[in-house]
């Protein structure tokens, strides 16, 4: 009797221990994370900064995302997202129009969202106007800096004078717009000796970028410098460069820091990378999300900021932790 009392009880126990780990387990709050594509140093980067919030604050974080950088498969992610009912989305969007009506559909579900590195719409969020302004936050670098950064590197690199181009992915993302857009006002305002020849659009292909260069190169062979406006088209844009036997001629300036950047600065073949911080974007992401689930209210926008890795400073630690994850 006595033992199986004791067994009764100690196994009413686990049931208890067992359905009340259970309900926590359901009042955890999800959070998704979309990213622009998964298979990116940055978004793996931005995904732990992520997830490392997640665990401080004892949320669950989903990582879900399309194998590339593009609103067409971007957008069933994004539906399957919206149909797992998390409590709140944070997402990188492929394009600042064609996200805008799927992204809605989150929202009239009642799911704030958030968006991390690039926007939609004009990424002013909250103001009552425009058809993309309802997330409730946008967290990312300011690009239209980062691409007057990446001019400057660029032009002491060929000593203020002759041709550079841009390698671009495609028009209609709002990061790698402003970047281009930021890079050529201010070689406009302070560098009337450098000539800004037609952006290449790569479609985030760095194996296209490369030919570009080359194709570049055939027409112009006094192009002096490229800037890289992001990862793959810099990754891309510094094959080039070594392919056409220019390396330390034709200057390079990359936006992103994933680990082969980085060994392009130490070859010589890159000359100034501009690390954007994806994992404080991604933390602070998760961070507002739960902030606006708990009742508390959040900053509209917020801004993270760069390091610039060159050969003088990548072996400094406070430098090189700011090299993407791969
Ligand atoms: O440069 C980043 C990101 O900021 C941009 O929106 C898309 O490209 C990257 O993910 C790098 O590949």
């Amino acid at each position: 009797m006595k033992r199986r009392g004791f067994l009764g009880a100690a196994s009413a126990l686990a049931l208890s221990f067992s359905l009340s780990t259970a309900a926590q387990a359901q009042d955890k709050m999800t959070i998704a994370l979309v990213p622009g594509l998964t298979t990116d140093a940055f978004y793996i980067t931005m995904q732990k900064g992520a997830q490392a919030a997640a665990d401080a604050l004892g949320v669950e974080l989903v990582f879900q995302g399309a194998p590339d950088f593009n609103p067409v498969t971007q957008v069933p992610v994004l539906d399957a997202v919206i149909a797992r009912a998390p409590d709140a989305i944070l997402i990188a969007p492929t394009d600042t129009v064609q996200l805008i009506e799927p992204l809605k559909k989150a929202h009239d579900a009642g799911i704030p969202v958030i968006t991390v590195d690039t926007f939609i719409g004009s990424g002013v969020y909250q103001t009552g106007a425009g058809d993309g302004d309802f997330p409730l936050s946008y967290i990312a670098s300011d690009n239209v800096l980062g691409g007057r950064m990446a001019a400057r590197a660029l032009a002491n690199a060929i000593g203020g004078e002759g041709k550079v181009y841009v390698s671009n992915v495609k028009p209609g993302i709002s990061t790698t717009d402003q970047r281009e857009a930021g890079f050529k006002a201010e070689m406009a305002e302070n560098f009337p000796n450098v000539t800004v020849l037609e952006t290449q659009f790569n479609d985030n292909d760095a194996n296209k970028a490369a030919s570009q260069l080359q194709g570049v190169f055939a027409r112009d062979s006094d192009v002096k410098g490229v800037f890289g406006a992001n990862l793959f088209s810099a990754l891309g844009a510094g094959t080039g460069v070594g392919q056409a036997g220019q390396t330390g001629k034709i200057k390079v300036v990359a936006f992103d820091a994933p680990g082969s950047i980085v060994d392009n600065i130490k070859t010589g073949l890159v000359d100034v990378a501009i690390a954007q911080h994806p994992a404080e974007i991604g933390y602070y992401g998760v961070v507002s999300a739960y902030a606006h689930l708990t009742g508390n209210s959040i900053p509209v926008s917020i801004g993270t900021g760069f390091t610039i890795m060159d050969a003088s400073n990548i072996d400094d630690p406070n430098v090189a932790k700011y090299i993407y994850s791969e």
